[in-house]
Order: structure tokens, then C-alpha cells, then sequence
């Protein structure tokens, strides 16, 4: 049944007139899956509900941060007691180390931490000390990974850039991306190519471990082992952009499922617990070139902030000391996948299905999906469709085939049930629609 959308209509007309698309991050504009954006007014555990009052069960947890669920008591506990002490100082407050602490307590191969504002400043921060360092210029990233809007890093970037089909950015003076090359993801082989045309020219290879931004794509089997290699033979520095992974997949992020320790870690989501929160990170070689201690520069008015830092640390703790979780999260995600997949096959829906842990993608394609150019062969056309029945069905997942879905440590039995059931509804208008008897 199609829900109520009157007053989430009326609100996106409202932020139209005032806000470019009415949205301030693209993709939650929905112009990749049709129909209109649901503006949320509440959240608790693994549901929403919208303006019009519709209730969803949430695979978004904005964009991953949302491990323990929405309002989990314990983070709006810390951030309801450090806002009654004042809300920013821009001057040092104790809780700074007490995150600072947890946090390389998860990382045995990082030593200091720099907490900014987002996961932006993050990489592009964690890309400006990888240059500092090694006096080279050049950057290797990966096709479909996204690391943020900075100048440098958009060059065939995931996430929105390609959710929109868009090539890059315009605005981005081609200087400026000069020295990012763009490689295909799980292509070792292109890798040690770049170094060989490029030797002690590389700074470093930036990579999420697993990507969620093209969706979520597992590394193949040796390539993060790789990296790690070709990098240290030629100086280089390995950045794992732990964003999305960082106390997901594990307490210790993807470096800690995979066994291979980077150089330096960027990190965001997670951290932040709900609030805005970005951080790099490495061993005290390298970090002590951040400025006060060096010259590599980097500030910022709200970075530590201290509701943040609350929020953080009030997540960070909960995680570490209830690690049984992670299990709990992979068995539930495992099974909702699962059945999915299998709701999708007995419909002949061709879903490919991509999981590492709590993060996942039903991508609409029969093949395997490794990278980006695999990832862009789904059929976005009947994701649409599956993502507006799903939405109908009370399912929010991210609106678009290139973004990973997360589930937390709330979602239960029957949020799964629920789902599933959302999902063979889809399936069969999907099926219909391919027949040729269904209209919309
Ligand atoms: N680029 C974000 C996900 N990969 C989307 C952020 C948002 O729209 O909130």
C-alpha cells in the first residue's frame, strides 16, 4: 500500500526554495530512486517515522554512525550532561584524550589521533600528512571509492558522484586532480603498474578496506596484503579510510578482520556516535608532523568538540566493553541477506549479494560485483522499483544501488521477518512489471 507523503511533499517544497535540491547532502534527494524523500522527525532503535507519520524499519543509521540504534539512552545520556557544562570552548577539554584513548586502544598500529569534524577533513587531512612525509606528490585511490568532497578526491569517486553519474566535480581545476590516480579496485596488478610509471613518486594509496560507497564490495582475497606490500617497497604510505569500518566490522575496524595494518587510519561515522566526528590516525612518526608539533597544518573551531566527544566516547565504551555484539550483528545481517536473496530467487529477480559483516547491498545484476565497473552494470532501473515497494513496505534502505546498508545492534527477529516480507512483495512487482502487467 503506497504511504502518506503529503507533509514530507510539502516540507521538500519548503527546503527547495532555500536549499540547493532541498537537501544538504545529494543523495538524500532521491533522485536516483523517484518518488519523495521522507523527512524523519523521530527515531528510536532500529525504527524512524516520517512527517506523515509512516514508520520504518532503518537500514540508512545515518549513513553508519548509528551502530547502537537512534536515541540509544547512553549516548543522548553523555550528550545531555556535557551540553548542560557548555557546548564548545574551542580550547581542550579532558574528554578529547578520554576519546582519544578508546580509540587507539582499537588501532595497536596507531599511536596519536587528530579528531576533526567529519570524514572529509579526515582523508584530506590524512592525504596532506601522507605528502608531508614523504615529500612525493602523487596519490593512488580507487575507482568508486569515496573519501569525501575534497578537491583531490573526487576523481571517479563513489557515493553520490556516483549515484549522480557524474564523472568528477565541476569546479575542480584539472591541476588540482593532476596527481590522483584513479585504479580499479581489486586490481593489484594496475597498482604495482602505477608504481613502476611512477617510482618514489607516490605518497600514498588511500583505500577504503571494504567499500561501501559503490555499495558494499569486499577486497578480493590478498589484496589488501598487496597494498601493504607494494607500498612499503616503495616508501610509500597505506591509507585504510575506516570511515564506514572503523568499530563496524569490528571493534578494530576492517584492519583487524583482515590482519593488515596501514599506515595511517582515517576514521568518522561510528566515532562520532550520531554526531559530527572525523579523526586520523597513526604512529607518532608521523603524526607528531601535525602542527603545533610540526608543519603540516590542520584546525579547526569545532574539533573536539565536546558534545561530540560525549556521543563518541559514550558508543566507543559501549561497543568495547559489550564486543558480543559484532556476533549478534553479523548472525542477524547473514540471516536478513540470506533470505532476501532467496526471496529474489524464487521470484527470478537476479540479486547479487554482497555482505561483510553489518554492511551489505542487494545489487540488481546476476553477476559478481568486485568493483566498479562491475557495480555500474545493475540495473538501477529496478533497484528504483524495489527501493519505493520497500519504502511503501515500511523498509528504509539507502536510496541509491551505491551505497552500503547498515543494520545495528537493535534490529531484531522481527525487524527481519518485517523486511523480508517487504522484500517478496518488491520481488513480485518487480516480476510484474516485467511481464508487462504492473503500471507503476
Ligand atoms: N556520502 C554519504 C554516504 N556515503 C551520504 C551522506 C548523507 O547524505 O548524509
Amino acid at each position: 500500500m503506497a504511504r502518506k507523503t503529503q507533509e514530507s511533499r510539502r516540507l521538500q517544497q519548503r527546503a527547495e526554495a532555500v536549499i540547493p535540491g532541498g537537501v544538504n547532502s545529494p543523495v538524500r534527494a532521491f533522485r536516483a530512486v523517484g518518488g519523495d524523500p521522507p523527512f524523519i522527525v523521530r527515531g528510536e532503535g532500529p525504527r524512524i517515522w516520517d512527517a506523515d507519520g509512516n514508520e520504518y524499519i532503518d537500514y540508512v543509521g545515518s549513513w553508519g554512525p548509528l551502530v547502537l540504534g537512534h536515541a540509544a539512552p547512553a549516548v543522548v545520556e553523555a550528550v545531555v550532561a556535557a551540553a548542560r557544562k557548555g557546548t564548545s570552548f574551542g580550547a581542550s577539554t579532558p574528554a578529547e584524550a578520554d576519546l582519544a584513548e578508546v580509540v587507539l586502544s582499537a588501532f595497536p598500529a596507531m599511536e596519536k589521533v587528530r579528531f576533526v569534524s567529519s570524514g572529509t577533513e579526515a582523508t584530506m587531512s590524512a592525504i596532506r600528512l601522507a605528502r608531508a612525509y614523504t615529500g612525493r606528490k602523487y596519490i593512488v585511490k580507487f575507482e568508486g571509492c569515496y573519501h569525501g568532497h575534497a578537491d583531490a578526491l573526487l576523481v571517479k569517486a563513489g557515493s553520490g558522484v556516483a549515484t549522480l553519474g557524474i564523472p568528477g566535480s565541476a569546479g575542480v581545476p584539472e591541476e588540482f586532480a593532476q596527481f590522483t590516480l584513479a585504479l580499479p579496485y581489486n586490481n593489484a596488478d594496475a597498482v604495482d603498474q602505477a608504481f613502476k610509471k611512477f617510482p618514489g613518486q607516490i605518497a600514498c594509496v588511500i583505500v577504503e578496506p571494504v567499500v561501501g560507497n559503490m555499495g558494499c564490495v569486499p577486497p578480493a582475497s590478498g589484496f589488501l596484503d598487496a597494498l601493504r606490500y607494494i607500498t612499503s617497497r616503495d616508501s610509500a604510505l597505506l591509507i585504510f579510510d575506516e570511515v564506514m569500518t572503523g568499530f563496524r566490522l569490528a571493534f578494530g575496524g576492517a584492519q583487524e578482520v583482515y590482519g593488515t595494518a596501514p599506515d595511517l587510519t582515517t576514521l568518522g561515522k561510528i566515532i562520532g556516535g550520531g554526531l559530527p566526528v572525523g579523526a586520523y590516525a597513526g604512529p607518532a612518526e608521523i603524526m607528531d608532523l601535525v602542527a603545533p608539533l610540526g608543519p603540516m597544518y590542520q584546525a579547526g573551531t569545532l574539533s573536539g568538540n565536546p558534545l561530540a566527544m560525549a556521543a563518541g566516547l559514550a558508543t566507543l565504551t559501549y561497543l568495547r566493553d559489550n564486543r558480543e555484539v559484532y556476533g549478534r550483528m553479523e548472525r542477524t545481517a547473514a540471516t536478513l541477506v540470506t533470505m532476501v536473496a532467496s526471496a529474489a530467487k524464487d521470484a527470478g529477480v537476479p540479486l547479487t549479494c554482497n555482505r561483510v559483516g553489518s554492511m551489505f547491498t542487494w545489487f540488481f545484476t546476476a553477476h559478481p560485483v568486485t568493483d566498479w565497473e562491475s557495480a555500474a552494470r545493475c540495473d538501477v532501473d529496478a533497484f528504483g522499483r524495489f527501493y519505493r515497494a520497500m519504502l511503501d513496505g515500511g523498509v528504509y534502505l539507502p536510496p541509491s544501488q551505491f551505497e552500503a546498508a547498515f543494520l545495528g545492534t537493535e534490529h531484531a527477529e522481527e525487524d527481519v521477518r518485517q523486511t523480508v516480507y517487504a522484500a517478496r512483495q518488491a520481488f513480485a512487482g518487480i516480476k510484474a512489471a516485467r511481464a508487462g502487467t504492473a503500471t507503476s
